[in-house]
């Protein structure tokens, strides 16, 4: 089975708690605070390996969780920080989250990307000590690791795919040109999941070529095995473009691939392609030619076509070193130009916030204060008062004395316990 799509988990760790403590000190009657830090929670990391070829293993590990951060201890010992989980994937692998947004896209091997953030560890009270606040009594909670349901997509990275209606005779080529043993038959979609296989140009070159299941007219609206599989080749640098010359009419057959090519969600009739009337062998010269002149009618100018039979090899070196030059031709141009995708990260710090008045009380919407909710410990006087402080800095007071705030009303931010003003 071809696993090039699976939806996981990702849990990063939370945050160790900060604690409170005090220091116990023989003849000291009341010893400082010595409460440690929480440490770190891991996070979830993906890094490209080449060593990897499918998304198989993700069948069984649905679950990427990496270690929660340790709580802190006294005299000031930080707690331990989780360990970073480190899984390897594919080269092509992009990363979504359920919504769709793409939060990594691992082009290149040993590249790596951080998809779920560890929770930051919570401040323990010695943290919390200044000249008004001698004996504080206050400890953080750890910060909640990232969590989301994400899905995984494998898009092979081939350099050349071949495409063509059914039987043109795609898996033929990639058999007799590469290492790969595709299924092979004389009726339509023989071929029901892309096939890989590495072509050797030179000794210092190869291809890695893509067979993918025929397309057909309206494949884009789900007709035939629909269009799915484009998206494997979606990123190669060159088409080749496979014509039965036993079609009855080859010009409308060309055309309806170009067509389906350019229905396709990323239009890819723009990618450099080239044009390959098979079956070659049982006809005579003069009728090849008359149906190259009219094949030559309608592909672009600069398209170069050939004529081939993948059966008996003719023609077939051609059409290769001619792919071979236009890939590397493409691939420099790809380096001076990368396409990938940046890296988005989740959860960027956003101080936006905004007081909704509601029957409940002062609802408060924003991120960055929702964060300190999290870390509070609400039944702790000195950590709700300590959330009242930080309102106080944001200017959210302010804002709820502006909206006519009386004492005894409840402040609530958004998810959380509601506290007093
Ligand atoms: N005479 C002749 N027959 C060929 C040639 N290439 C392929 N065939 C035959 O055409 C039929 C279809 O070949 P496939 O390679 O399975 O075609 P495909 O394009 O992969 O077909 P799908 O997977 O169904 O899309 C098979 O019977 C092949 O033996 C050729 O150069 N000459
Ligand atoms: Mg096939």
């Amino acid at each position: 089975m071809f696993v090039d799509k699976v939806k996981v988990l990702v849990q990063a760790g939370d945050g160790g708690n900060g604690i409170v403590s005090f220091r116990h000190e023989k003849f000291i009657d009341k010893g400082g605070p010595d409460g440690g830090d929480g440490g770190n929670g891991g996070s979830v990391v993906l890094r490209a390996s080449r060593n990897q070829n499918t998304l198989a293993s993700f069948r069984y590990q649905k679950l990427l969780k990496a270690a929660p951060g340790q709580s802190g201890g006294k005299r000031k010992k930080h707690g331990r920080s989780g360990e970073d989980l480190v899984v390897d994937v594919p080269v092509g692998t992009v990363v979504a989250s359920h919504e769709g947004e793409v939060l990594a896209d691992l082009v290149h091997d040993g590249q790596e990307a951080v998809i779920a953030k560890g929770g930051r560890g919570g401040f323990g009270n010695a943290h919390f000590i200044s000249s008004t606040r001698q004996t504080p009594r206050l400890a953080e909670k750890g910060e909640a690791g990232e969590e989301f349901e994400g899905l995984l997509e494998l898009k092979m990275i081939a350099d050349v795919g071949l495409v063509g209606l059914p039987n043109a005779g795609k898996s033929t080529l990639l058999s007799v040109t590469s290492n790969a043993k595709p299924e092979i038959a004389n009726y339509p979609f023989t071929t029901l999941k892309p096939n890989l296989g590495v072509v050797d140009i030179d000794d210092s070159s190869s291809l890695l070529l893509a067979d993918i299941p025929g397309l057909i007219g309206g494949a884009s609206q789900g007709k035939g095995l629909g269009d799915e599989f484009l998206r494997h080749i979606e990123r190669t640098c060159v088409l080749i473009h496979l014509i039965d010359i036993y079609q009855e009419d080859i010009v409308s057959a060309y055309k309806t691939i170009q067509n389906e090519l350019k229905s396709y969600s990323t239009d890819l009739s723009k990618l450099p392609e080239l044009v390959a009337l098979n079956k070659v062998d049982g006809f005579d010269e003069e009728m090849v030619s008359e149906k190259l002149a009219e094949l030559q009618k309608v592909i672009p100018k600069k398209t170069k076509l050939f004529a081939i039979s993948a059966q008996s090899g003719q023609g077939v070196k051609d059409l290769l070193y001619a792919t071979n030059k236009l890939v590397q031709k493409e691939k420099i141009k790809q380096q001076n130009a990368p396409q990938e995708l940046p890296v988005i990260r989740l959860g960027d710090e956003d101080e936006t916030w905004k007081v909704v008045k509601t029957k409940e009380g002062f609802v408060i919407h924003g991120r960055k204060i929702a964060k300190f909710a999290a870390r509070t410990d609400f039944s702790n006087f000195h950590g709700v008062q300590r959330l009242r402080d930080i309102m106080k800095k944001m200017g959210i007071m302010r804002e709820l004395k502006r909206q006519g705030i009386e004492a005894g009303d409840k402040i609530i931010v958004e998810g959380f316990d509601p506290i007093e003003y």
